[in-house]
């Protein structure tokens, strides 16, 4: 064996201790979990291969975390158990397939389905329904006594009911709800103190505060998943029953384990899980599978630090290193310049990433982020990727800070910083090509006049050969020159002129959305609408007029003031009107027409009678607010077919639910 093999084994063994320190003892961790599974892999692999290079402090040779002796040592009645991994479905099938084999039986397996918790095991110890004591893992043999903080989590028990054993030892899982974990964090950031990576790290730095009143105030939470130990009670002879038991008792499971007749239901529970995860209310990072029938388990037995019959099926890491190679200036609609991050491609949350938003300069210094750095990149559900920090330890020695560019990447103007606001824009106004075409994707765009096949690309082609200058040039679009562009059939062409024809006819809400006001989006464009009722009146308003209206401000009042006192802008209008778009006379409807005044909506799933614009314009007309996210002020969830996360959220905080039909009833005119 080579001393390099030596000295990686050593290298490697040394970067896990230095990270088991951050994650278990400082409660800071600077790598993503997944960069830390891959490290303990490797050293496995290296000391299976080459097994005189196992130590005794080797960090393969412990299960979990590390004993900090600050709190006392209890020893576990039966030892704490881990899980296995799989991170795929065939890694599962093939688990199954052993099961079978060690079974010698070719039926069936039945499992019970639980979400993995990402937060703290502990094992709660209860002595004639009194609870006793409460220990962290530890090395699964010792945990720490954590009794005094973890008796002030209000949904722990301190009294079990019913007819409970003389000794229970039950083990689960604390975690802190992400809701707990925001207002941490959020309370921590206006203090200037630190925040916690994670809920998980947040849990756990909260379970070793020698203060309990400090635990108490984290509203942390438990569910219960297994027994370690029970005496003078007979237990249900499978593993849901016993769950169930525990409920009995007073103790927390969670709501979402299920039953699975045998392996493809457990695969659709995972993609249910997995689809559902955002709209959960605490974090897990994948779910376990445990062989229903105790008989089994029984005859399946242990491995040396995990049960043979459990396995956890594990979602693609949110989190993963990659560098940043640049940085690139991005000038958006209204001139804002947005540095965007170009990544080494790394596979994070399911799919490839190899851009990430930096949102404004102001993020830039808070990371304290440079080009050539490695950075912890962060994909969760269907959210743009965030650079979450930077491992500084890992910067190179050429690694170039970031600077504002002084002139516009695209058409050189000058580049302003707004009075106290952390956003620089362009100063070229509709001179700049970039800002011209996003004002033009935006004014075609479904929201907006909703002109269909007059995408991103073709107003990018359409601009660049000079065919379009402004939205006005759209309506004057020669059909010769659009069949000339590259990959512009004669059927496609006559199809987006179609559309262009369409959209002239449009609804005054729609048109104002379309001029591409600053802050105005669709409700505030609806609000001028309802309230103005012309666009001659909306042009002429005052700032004072405008202050007037619901929900805009000084800010907003001086956007739409500015916007129509502009020649250009009211040229613009001028044209469109002249070439032909239009919309009807606004409704005026009493206070009394507008039954959903003051409420909020949200709109989920798929509707089928209409589109989900549709239903949101009908919705502001009966005067409702329409939200994109669920939340305590929701009033109303309108949830279509095969809706998901947001149904789940709303059912758990007890929001009102109607389905299509019931909505379609509500509509005075449908
Ligand atoms: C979590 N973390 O949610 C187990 N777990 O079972 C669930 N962990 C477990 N089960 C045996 N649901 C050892 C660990």
């Amino acid at each position: 064996m080579s001393s390099s093999i030596e000295n990686k084994v050593n290298s490697l063994k040394s970067a896990i201790e230095d990270y088991n320190y951050q994650y278990y003892v400082l409660d800071a961790p600077t790598v993503p979990d997944a960069e830390y599974d891959r490290l303990m892999k490797e050293l496995i692999e290296l000391e299976t291969t080459y097994p005189e290079l196992i130590s005794k402090d080797s960090p393969t040779q412990k299960v979990g975390g590390k004993l900090d002796s600050t709190f006392q040592p209890i020893i576990h009645l039966t030892p704490m158990l881990s899980l296995d991994n799989v991170f795929s479905s065939d890694d599962f099938l093939a688990f199954d397939k052993r099961l079978k084999n060690r079974l010698e039986r070719d039926e069936k397996i039945e499992f019970t389905c639980e979400p993995k918790l990402d937060g703290l095991a502990i094992s709660i110890v209860y002595r004639n329904g009194i609870l006793e004591f409460a220990a962290t893992r530890g090395d699964g043999k010792v945990g720490e006594d954590v009794t005094h903080n973890i008796r002030t989590i209000a949904s722990i028990p301190l009294k079990l009911r019913g007819n409970f054993p003389s000794l229970l030892d039950v083990r689960g899982e604390v975690f802190m709800p992400k809701s707990a974990f925001e207002k941490i964090n959020k309370d921590a950031l206006e203090k200037g103190e630190k925040v916690f990576a994670n809920p998980r790290n947040a849990a756990a730095g909260s379970l070793r505060q020698l203060d309990p009143s400090i635990a108490a105030k984290r509203q942390l939470a438990v569910y219960f998943y297994s027994i370690g130990s029970a005496e003078s009670v007979e237990l249900p002879n499978n593993h849901y029953q016993r769950l169930m038991q525990l409920k009995s008792w007073g103790l927390p499971i969670c709501p979402e384990i299920k039953v699975a007749a045998d392996e493809s239901e457990c695969l659709s529970y995972y993609q249910r899980i997995l689809q559902n995860r955002e709209g959960l209310p605490y974090e897990i990072d994948g779910v376990v599978y445990k062989v229903n029938s105790v008989e089994q388990q029984q005859l399946l037995g242990y491995v040396a630090k995990a049960p043979r019959w459990a396995i956890a099926h594990k979602f693609p890491a949110q989190e993963e290193l990659t560098k940043l190679i640049a940085v690139d200036f991005q000038v958006g609609r209204t001139g804002a310049i947005t540095p965007v991050a170009r990544l080494e491609p790394v596979f994070v949350g399911g799919v490839t990433v190899s851009n990430a938003t930096l949102h404004n300069m102001d993020e830039i210094d808070r990371l304290g982020v440079q080009v050539g750095d490695t950075v912890i990149i962060r994909r969760a559900g269907d959210v743009i990727p965030q650079i979450v920090s930077v491992i500084e330890n890992k910067r190179p020695a050429n690694a170039l800070k970031i600077e504002i560019p002084t002139v516009c990447p695209v058409c050189s103007s000058d580049v302003e910083r707004e009075t106290d606001q952390a956003i620089y824009r362009c100063s070229g106004g509709l001179v700049c090509d970039a800002q011209k075409k996003q004002s033009i994707k935006h004014y075609a765009s479904r929201k907006a006049m909703d002109i269909e096949g007059l995408g991103d690309k073709l107003v990018d082609i359409l601009c660049d050969e000079k065919l379009v200058d402004t939205v006005v040039d759209i309506y004057r679009l020669p059909r010769e020159s659009l069949i000339k562009l590259e990959r512009m059939a004669e059927k496609s062409a006559d199809n987006v002129l179609a559309a262009i024809e369409k959209s002239k006819s449009t609804t005054l809400p729609k048109f104002i959305y379309a001029l591409g006001i600053r802050e105005v989006g669709e409700v505030t464009a609806t609000n001028l609408a309802n309230k103005l009722l012309t666009i001659e009146a909306i042009a002429n308003a005052s700032q004072a007029d405008l202050e007037a209206i619901k929900d805009i401000g000084e800010v907003v009042a001086h956007h739409i003031v500015s916007f129509f006192s502009n020649e250009y802008n009211k040229n613009v209008i001028n044209e469109l009107i002249s070439v032909g778009v239009h919309w009807p006379e606004i409704e005026v409807l009493s206070e009394s027409e507008q039954p959903l005044l003051g409420q909020t909506w949200v709109i989920t799933g798929t509707l089928s009678q209409m589109s989900r614009n549709e239903a949101k314009q009908q919705l502001m007309k009966l005067g409702a607010k329409v939200s994109g996210s669920v939340s305590s002020k929701t009033h109303t969830l309108l949830a279509g077919e095969s809706a998901g996360s947001k149904l789940t959220k709303a059912n758990d905080l007890g929001i009102k639910v109607i389905d299509e039909e019931a909505f379609i009833q509500l509509l005075p005119s449908f």
